[in-house]
């Protein structure tokens, strides 16, 4: 069956692959299936023919016959359930690594939310420079235990799996404001992603929608 999924026709960060799509389309890399991409203005995201796929107007979606689902954890874990290759067969190491996929999206995401729009969309308000470092501290109280728990391992919890896919997804955000640099173990975990086949191919595949081949200074976000 076709799957499909939407993306921006137009990323605004110009196809560094921090839009979410490309989380979704790294999980399909990881287990070998084809999807075709739909691209959306933001006009045509928020008509009624996306509103009927997404509720809140917003990207990726995900259709697969009759099934059309939204938000990317549920997006990833779909995927994850159905193919092998990014959950552990035994019970209670994929109970673990749904775990992650939840810290992933519910409790490091949204610090690193706040982070990026205080910076970037609310940098002119008048009450910018006393936010930022308050949210950056708040970034830094959910990677603290992060690193601690990741320790010198190179994924969460043993084999790489959908945990470890959306928490580097998650901390990608982070590449250029130098709080991911604070834990040298955390960096190499992010490039760690980075390097996986499934991760560059997706990479490459909503960048071509954006721009030209990136050079390796643009892969690493500079
Ligand atoms: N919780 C949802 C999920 O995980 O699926 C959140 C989905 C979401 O935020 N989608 C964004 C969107 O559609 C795109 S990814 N926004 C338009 C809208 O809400 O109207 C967020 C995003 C956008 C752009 C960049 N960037 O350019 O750097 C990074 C991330």
């Amino acid at each position: 069956m076709t799957i499909t999924i939407t993306a921006f026709e137009r990323s605004p960060d110009g196809g560094k692959g921090l839009a979410r799509d490309t989380r979704v389309r790294w999980a399909l890399e990881e287990v070998g299936c084809p999807y075709e991409v739909r691209l959306l203005s933001f006009a045509a995201m928020k008509e009624p023919a996306h509103l009927a796929i997404h509720p809140f107007g917003q990207i990726p979606t995900y259709e697969e016959g009759g099934l059309v689902l939204f938000e990317t954890g549920a997006i990833v874990l779909h995927i994850a359930e159905r193919h092998p290759g990014l959950l552990p067969k035994d019970e209670e190491a994929r109970a673990r690594a749904i775990s992650w996929m939840f810290a992933a999206v519910n409790t490091v995401e949204p610090p690193i939310l706040e982070f990026v729009t205080a910076k970037l969309f609310e940098a002119d308000k008048p009450w910018a420079e006393a936010r930022v470092p308050l949210v950056a501290e708040r970034v830094r109280g959910r990677l603290k235990p992060l690193s601690a728990r990741l320790g010198e391992a190179d994924w969460l919890d043993g084999e790489f799996s959908a945990g470890d896919l959306m928490m580097v997804s998650v901390l990608l955000r982070l590449r250029t404001s130098g709080l991911l640099d604070e834990h040298r173990n955390l960096s190499a975990y992010v490039a760690r992603g980075e390097a996986r086949p499934a991760y560059r191919r997706a990479f490459e595949a909503q960048w071509a929608v954006n721009g030209p081949k990136p050079t390796e200074g643009q892969r690493q976000g500079a």
